[in-house]
């Protein structure tokens, strides 16, 4: 039913309220929902939806700058920022807002699969150069196959399980010496005992645009549940995850556990590591025929 025909339904128009004291007899309508309702039986019109609509937009802008989230664009909005020129002049950044900022259309726009590809083997070069015997490989969009990737994911291993020790700051400053690095976002995010680092690069010769390269570094026993992670997609990742969780196992991008054990959603044991050599393996222990990277978008 279309909304003119709703306004003209003579029920509809029966049941209309017609005071705030008349509203406030409803269950559940407490003082600032009344509120609402007189402010509309008074004008018309609600103030409020006015300030939704004109924000929603600018708020959007703003989160979409790397390092700024919905909190941060709400504080700037109520700070009476509205564009991009005002976050440039007049509010505090962090270190990452700023190149954030600086590489604002750069990291919106998507790059082509072939562009991420000469990325990966800037990476993968580097570290060959320190060790010709490394893993290096671009997971993320770029594995799953799509035509344009938001940024490059790159993950680092070693068959041999020790020498991926200490190659993370030695690629990274190998590749800072080269100019192909331009910004840090995050140096070193050690989580156990993988190493990640999240920044900006990008390949020489003009025309090429700043992209996102994201580097994780993990040792060999991880590699399947790293690679699975990295790989995605996130909503894939949840998914997997909710699944273990039915079977008493649990997922990470370290290890896939089982016997866990949870009360509620509390863990009260975190279970013993299953060895997982291949994806393929993963999906075994977890009951699931295997699946291809580019079928792993949803
Ligand atoms: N990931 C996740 N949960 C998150 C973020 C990431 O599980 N909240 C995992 C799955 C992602 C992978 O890390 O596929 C890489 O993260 P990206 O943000 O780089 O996402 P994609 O590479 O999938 O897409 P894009 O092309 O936008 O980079
Ligand atoms: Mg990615
Ligand atoms: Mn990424």
């Amino acid at each position: 039913m279309s909304h003119q025909k709703l306004m003209e339904c003579p029920r509809r128009k029966q049941n209309r309220m017609k005071s705030v004291k008349e509203a406030c007899k409803i269950p559940g309508i407490g003082k600032s929902m009344a509120e609402k309702i007189r402010e509309i039986l008074q004008s018309g019109h609600l103030r409020k939806l006015d300030y939704i609509n004109e924000s929603v937009p600018v708020l959007e802008t703003f989160s979409n700058i790397w390092g700024a989230g919905v909190k941060t664009a709400q504080m700037w909005y109520q700070q009476g920022f509205r564009t991009l020129d005002d976050i440039h002049t007049k509010a505090s950044l962090t270190k990452q807002q700023t190149i954030g900022l600086k590489h604002y259309h750069d990291f919106l726009d998507r790059m082509p699969r072939d562009e991420a590809a000469e990325i990966e083997k800037t990476v993968s070069d580097m570290a060959h150069s320190i060790n010709p015997t490394l893993i290096a490989l671009a997971c993320g969009s770029y594995r799953r196959g799509k035509p344009t990737c938001g940024d490059v994911d790159v993950l680092i291993t070693h068959p041999d399980g020790k020498s991926h020790i200490g190659v993370f700051t030695k690629i990274l400053a190998g590749l800072r010496d080269t100019g192909f690095l331009t910004d840090d976002l995050v140096c070193r995010e050690d989580i156990g005992n993988q190493k990640k680092y999240l920044g900006v690069c990008r390949l020489p010769g003009p025309g090429h645009r700043h992209r996102r390269l994201d580097i994780i570094v993990v040792p060999y026993s991880e590699f399947a549940c790293a690679l699975m992670y990295f790989t995605g997609s996130a909503h894939f990742n949840r998914s997997m995850r909710a699944l273990a969780k039915t079977k008493g196992m649990s997922l990470s991008e370290h290890t896939l556990n089982c016997h866990v054990l949870r009360k509620g959603s509390a863990k009260i044991s975190t279970g013993v590591p299953i060895s997982t050599i291949t994806e393929q393996d993963i999906f075994q222990q977890l009951g699931l025929p295997y699946r291809e990277p580019c079928e792993r978008d949803w």
